[in-house]
């Protein structure tokens, strides 16, 4: 426990326990480090956690297998055929916005290479393939008054293309690239935009709607609503009025989604057949001390103001209770005469509620969550009341906001299942970045596809949510919004110095195509199983097992964990006499490679 501790008296506590010596009672309180002591020692060590192990067993007959891209990102062509521009060319086109001055003017050039896309879809066995519509290259104007027939001319081949392939389309009608003409009178604040969203979703779903049986209205509408509206660091990066807009903005995409999800149900769906629904992203929350109330509340409200944002008018009517509520208290006391959330009339509650036919979801990582008193702040993050951190152990990724925590997807499927009431779940994006040097051999990729999916698999069979699909992002590395070229989420890589911009297969997605081969992970005990041994041109994998993680790739050579260790500690005696930053970017390649001992020796050698 906290003791006297010499010449820091009171004010340095080494305790497992707080003491209050304050108090005449010396009241004893268990830090979170006690909790975690008393769990080392009744495990007598680190056993695997019940959480972590693999789950043998398969996803139902006809699961979704899909990949995903998006316009912007992949499709270059930003004045081709008379494409009108988006709001991501003229952000891209400002300096400062996007990491080294990146753009989407080529990206991948998929707007040339539908051939080679479609390709690598064959290659990875994938049954549906996820890709975005751009409006301003169908509608220059974002208006209706002029159809670009050129534009639309590429989606219906891409469309046959897929078919061909026995590939079904899920199309995304709205992946952030909003027409810039449409920006000019105000973009998504403007509530007219809500009937320029439907007309120009009536217009896809009567030309492509008779070969298209899969579709999302808006992709992820708290990006575009915070991150574009609040943040300012994605299009149209407006950041002067966090309090108000990114709620407006949202207000009306809710609006837009519901009017167009309306449409089709009206209009198209008899003749059509297809489903339609929305794309709604959210990272899970867990109290940075699972004993703290303070933290326990804080993380509730991390997930309700993220997912619940969207999810919860869609699924269950209205903004919740817990953002009317503190959004409004927080408003008034700051001496505004009314909430700054807009509210829903009792009419538009009903039109917006039950416009899904399934859950469209992204996720990619969890955060852990502790109260933080903004005071009279305005904005998003002062109104949520709370800050989030990664646990230092997770392994990290090429994105800083992207932490390796797989247990948390299993928690937010279940929380989706308890909270809307069961729906029926698509999986619309999931993956993990890199960064650096290009490495075909991305063993990190296929251990987080291998982790996620198989907490997927966990809440499908384990916790009865009804999980339909899973989609990989993504398909290629491609423009990764404000970060450019310089993240990299693909199964296959793109040189993107290269006027050809080729694609090449990395290890993961011949990884990927044996799960989808598979249909999840079936139990080695009633093996060998052929499906285990898929290939992806240009690529070999380990043909028996999952890739093994005890092989290192160190310039060129691939290793045993023996001989890199050996190599290691040689680097070490070297580097030991260089910069201590370099010294720092040692720990993180051992770090992600867990090799704790060698940090244990390293460290032991600079303290001494
Ligand atoms: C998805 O967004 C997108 O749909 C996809 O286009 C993208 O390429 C992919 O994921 C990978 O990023 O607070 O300003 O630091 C992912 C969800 C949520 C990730 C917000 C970045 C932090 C932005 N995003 N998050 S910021």
């Amino acid at each position: 426990m906290d003791s006297f501790e010499w010449l820091h008296g009171f004010k340095v506590g080494f305790g497992l326990h707080h003491v209050n010596f304050e108090d005449s009672t010396r009241p004893r309180t268990p830090k979170y480090s006690a909790h975690f002591y008393h769990r080392v020692i009744k495990d007598n060590g680190f056993p695997t956690p019940e959480d972590e192990k693999i789950l043998y067993g398969n996803f139902a007959k006809d699961f979704i297998w899909s990949t995903a891209t998006a316009s912007y990102q992949i499709e270059g062509g930003w004045r081709a055929d008379g494409k009108g521009l988006s709001i991501w060319d003229k952000f891209a086109h400002t300096p400062l916005r996007v990491f080294n001055n990146d753009n989407g003017d080529v990206a991948c050039d998929s707007y040339n290479k539908i051939d080679e896309d479609v390709s690598m879809l064959r290659q990875l066995k994938v049954t549906h393939y996820r890709f975005s519509v751009s409006w301003p290259r169908v509608l220059p104007d974002g208006t209706t008054n002029f159809v670009n027939e050129v534009g639309l001319s590429y989606y219906s081949h891409l469309v046959d293309a897929l078919l061909k392939a026995n590939i079904q389309p899920h199309i995304t009608l709205y992946h952030w690239d909003l027409p810039q003409a449409l920006q000019d009178i105000g973009g998504w604040e403007n509530e007219t935009i809500v009937f320029k969203f439907r007309d120009y979703a009536n217009l896809i779903f009567s030309r492509l709607g008779h070969k298209v049986k899969f579709w999302i209205t808006i992709n992820e509408p708290y990006n575009i609503a915070n991150v574009g509206h609040g943040y300012g660091a994605a299009a149209p990066g407006i950041s002067f009025r966090p309090g108000t807009l990114p709620y407006i903005v949202g207000h009306n995409l809710l609006k837009a989604h519901a009017e167009t999800w309306h449409l089709y149900n009206d209009k198209y769906r008899s003749k059509q057949g297809g489903i339609i629904s929305i794309t709604i992203n959210s990272d899970w929350s867990e109290p940075r001390n699972p004993y703290k109330q303070e933290d326990v509340d804080a993380a509730r409200r991390v997930v309700q103001f993220y997912i619940g944002w969207f999810a919860h008018p869609v699924f269950n009517g209205d903004y919740s209770d817990m953002m009317k509520t503190i959004i409004q208290k927080r408003s008034l006391e700051a001496g505004l005469p009314k909430s700054r959330l807009p509210e829903f009339t009792a009419e538009e509650v009903k039109r917006i509620k039950g416009t899904y036919d399934y859950f469209g979801f992204n996720h990619y990582t969890t955060v852990l969550a502790f109260p933080v008193d903004y005071g009279n702040l305005q904005h998003y993050d002062a109104d949520r009341g709370a800050g989030t951190i990664a646990d230092r152990t997770w392994l990290d990724s090429g994105s800083s906001w992207l932490k390796v925590s797989p247990f948390g997807f299993r928690r937010i499927l279940n929380f989706i299942k308890e909270e809307y009431r069961n729906p029926p779940i698509i999986i619309t994006e999931n993956g993990i970045s890199e960064r650096g040097s290009v490495d075909l051999n991305d063993f990190h990729r296929s251990y987080y596809y291998e982790k996620y999916i198989n907490q997927v698999l966990k809440a499908y069979i384990l916790d009865g949510v009804d999980i339909r699909g899973y989609t990989a992002w993504s398909l290629m590395d491609n423009l990764e919004w404000a970060t450019g070229f310089s993240e990299r989420f693909g199964l296959f890589h793109v040189n993107h110095t290269d006027p050809k911009r080729p694609r090449v297969a990395k290890t993961s997605a011949a990884y990927y195509a044996t799960i989808i081969t598979c249909n999840g992970f079936p139990d080695p005990a009633t093996g060998p199983h052929d499906c285990l041994n898929q290939e992806v041109e240009g690529t070999s994998v380990p043909s028996t097992s999952l890739p093994s993680f005890n092989m290192v790739n160190f310039l060129g050579i691939t290793l045993s964990s023996g001989e890199a260790e050996k190599g290691l500690y040689t680097l070490f005696a070297l580097l030991i006499v260089s910069s201590l930053g370099v010294i720092c970017s040692l720990f993180c390649f051992l770090k992600t490679k867990k090799y704790s001992k060698e940090i244990a020796t390293i460290q032991s050698v600079l303290n001494s």
